[in-house]
């Protein structure tokens, strides 16, 4: 177990804190806010806010990833991304691309973002990781089996934890392997991704042992439904995902708490707050 868990990931600033991404999906049909952000002027309207609201990357996607989602064409996304990523980008806003198809991240990257975040971890295009690695970018890679269609068929393990870090580790090395530099390379457990609600609770209460692949941790537990799961009410009716912002918000102190390089919301306002507390809660006194 490492000690003092990594938190920089090079070609980014040097953190102080816990970062915070804020999401922008111009998508029509993601789970929580499919269809609020699809005009480009609502977009980038959208990316504004979360810049202001204190997100330190916006991250940008065009495809949604929620269980059962179909995929838009190649240029579909591109039509979705590109113009959203080129403003932001613009205007001096960090930008990840949200993406798992390597010409995607190629043109987000010639338009102006940082960071391309792969769902797949370089498992949907086989091009990624070369695209990456030509690029210079900076990576995140996820813990993934298939696509959104059928990933939660695919939530069998002998041990969540160890498998998740294992099938992280694979990717890992190939993406080594083709060129990303390592300290370039973020990592993350993938949390709603081929898992069951009790499946992601066990992954974050295994931070400690994510951190013994020796990267920066990138936590997303925004809205998502195994949060709705917790906060079911009475009769078993899910919370929705518009009113789990408060859970989101203790996940994002707790992930910092555990050391995450950097957690993905929906409402960043909050989770800076919540980061700022976890960081400040762990320095204590400083001394005085
Ligand atoms: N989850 C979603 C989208 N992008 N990126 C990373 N790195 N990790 C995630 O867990 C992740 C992601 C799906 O959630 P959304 O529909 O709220 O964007």
């Amino acid at each position: 177990m490492h000690a003092t868990p990594p938190r920089y990931v090079a070609g980014l600033p040097q953190p102080t804190r816990t970062l915070v991404m804020g999401v922008l999906n111009v998508t029509p049909d993601s789970f929580s806010d499919g269809g609020r952000w699809f005009e480009p002027e609502l977009a980038l309207k959208r990316g504004r806010e979360l810049a202001e609201d204190g997100a330190d990357l916006v991250d940008v996607g065009g495809e949604s990833t929620r269980p059962g989602a179909t995929r838009p064409s190649v240029q579909e996304e591109l039509d979705r991304v590109l113009p959203v990523v080129t403003a932001l980008a613009d205007e001096g806003v960090l930008v990840s691309v949200d993406t798992m198809r390597a010409q995607v991240a190629r043109e987000a990257l010639g338009a102006g973002a940082v960071l391309v975040n792969d769902v797949s971890g370089g498992r949907a295009d086989a091009a990624m990781f070369d695209t990456v690695a030509a690029a210079g970018a900076p990576y995140v890679l996820m813990h993934w089996r298939s696509h959104s269609h059928q990933m939660q068929k695919h939530t069998e393990y002998d041990d969540v934890v160890a498998d998740v870090i294992a099938e992280l580790g694979h990717q890992l090395s190939q993406a080594v392997a083709a060129g990303i530099a390592p300290e370039r390379i973020a990592l993350d457990p993938g949390i709603g991704f081929a898992k069951t609600a009790d499946q992601n609770w066990d992954v974050l209460a295994a931070m400690a042992d994510l951190h013994t692949l020796g990267h920066p941790l990138l936590v997303a537990a925004s809205r998502k439904r195994f949060l709705g799961v917790l906060l079911a009410d009475e009769s078993g009716e899910l919370r929705p995902p518009a009113q789990r912002d408060d859970g989101t918000t203790a996940t994002s102190a707790l992930a910092a708490a555990a050391g995450a390089w950097c957690i993905r919301t929906h409402s960043v306002r909050a989770s800076v707050d919540a980061v700022k507390v976890s960081g400040r809660w762990a320095r204590g006194s400083e001394g005085r």
